[in-house]
């Protein structure tokens, strides 16, 4: 396959309600998306950086930086495809969420020509799958309770709660005391923690909790490690695992028994699938992550989340969830089910004038 050119666009969202995490508060996505063209079909990609460092060292101007200037210009001339297009970025340090999007335009494109539906592609086996809702940091624990009622009522199989030291305990027993025993409830600290909490992370054990998330530092893999042997609690790893090597080095060591596979903080689908590959044959649960992802990131992160190794619902929530209007058909909830999309690549285009609006800069680069 040759590549033409490639246009990175940023658009700009506003989300429905403000997202706190302990990390900070998103109001609005400002999102960058690749679109690669080649004279057979186009394909698309979502860079899921954030406008600020605060989540991952990447952001969204740092990423259009190293594509245009490092990463794009690397490409592969001819005979592109994904792997190619893997190989070719290999010699770049870091900056993986700016590959990832660049690989899926390019994946993508590959497949529209093929025909070829992601999901088929990476080996899905499933034609939906459950999905999980992310309720953020709240002002008070009765306008939490609201939340988690309104997303339970809209059909959410699994609650994930973000927390930070403050806001951890309390309002877990508040969910798990008005929700009862059923509710598949997780949480996710966004690494606000370090060890010296310990002692407080152990009273969620009381909670029966389908693991705590990201507790500790990105880089603190061996205190995850020291963790995990005080807690009941799994624990799962997020900003800490960015390649397959990772995860296994973090499965090895007992730094994690669950991963949330995210994959635009791995480099692409094809190490998520790798990843998955690993844990699966070691029997190792892992659920796919979400970073407020617009239709077209979100389309490719339901046919990764019909692995057969994906087996905890995933942040894999509807787009009314986060957006009021998408830049896709909307996904919409089917009895807490998203619906894999089974056109070739990732199953979704933009629709174009609502693209236009939310648009706020382009630029294309010819190869
Ligand atoms: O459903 O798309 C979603 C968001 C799920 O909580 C969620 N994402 O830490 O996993 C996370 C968190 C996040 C959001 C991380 C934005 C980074 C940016």
């Amino acid at each position: 396959m040759k590549i033409e050119g490639i246009e990175l666009r940023r658009i700009a969202m506003p989300l429905v309600a403000p997202f706190r995490t302990s990390f900070g508060t998103e109001t609005a996505r400002d999102v960058l998306l690749v679109r690669a063209v080649t004279p057979d079909a186009e394909g698309w990609g979502e860079c899921v950086a954030m406008d600020l460092p605060l989540y991952s060292p990447e952001y969204a101007d740092g990423a259009a930086d190293v594509l245009r200037r490092f990463l794009i210009p690397a490409l592969p001339k001819n005979d592109a495809d994904a792997y190619a297009v893997e190989r070719a970025l290999e010699p770049f340090k870091g900056h993986r969420m700016a590959k990832a999007a660049l690989q899926t335009a390019v994946l993508d494109a590959q497949l529209r020509a093929a025909g070829q539906p992601l999901a088929r592609y990476l080996g899905a086996d499933r034609d939906r799958v459950p999905c999980g809702v992310s309720v953020g940091i709240m002002d008070s624990v009765p306008e939490l309770l609201d939340a988690v009622h309104g997303y339970l009522d809209e059909g959410y199989v699994r609650i994930k709660l973000k927390i930070e030291p403050g806001w951890d305990v309390e309002p877990v027993r508040a969910v798990r005391e008005r929700f009862g025993d059923d509710l598949l409830l997780q949480v996710d600290a966004n690494a606000a923690y370090t060890l010296v909490d310990a002692p407080r992370l152990a009273r969620l054990d009381a909670f029966d909790l389908l693991l705590i998330e990201q507790p500790l530092a990105d880089d603190d893999m061996v205190q995850h490690a020291e963790l995990a042997r005080r807690l009941r609690t799994p624990i799962c790893l997020d900003e800490s695992i960015e390649s397959a090597a990772g995860a296994a080095a973090a499965l090895t060591i007992g730094a994690a028994s669950i991963i949330n596979i995210k994959p635009g903080r791995v480099g692409g689908y094809l190490e998520a699938k790798r990843i998955h590959d690993l844990c699966r044959a070691h029997g190792v649960a892992v659920w796919c992550g979400g970073m407020l992802e617009t239709g077209i990131g979100r389309a490719a992160n339901i046919a990764l989340a019909a692995l057969p190794g994906f087996t905890l619902p995933g942040d894999t929530s509807a787009s009314h969830r986060y957006f009021a209007e998408d830049v896709t058909p909307p996904f919409e909830l089917d009895d807490g089910h998203l619906d894999v999309p089974d056109g070739p690549g990732i199953g979704v285009e933009p629709v174009q004038d609502r693209l236009r609006a939310f648009t706020t800069a382009t630029e294309w680069i010819t190869l």
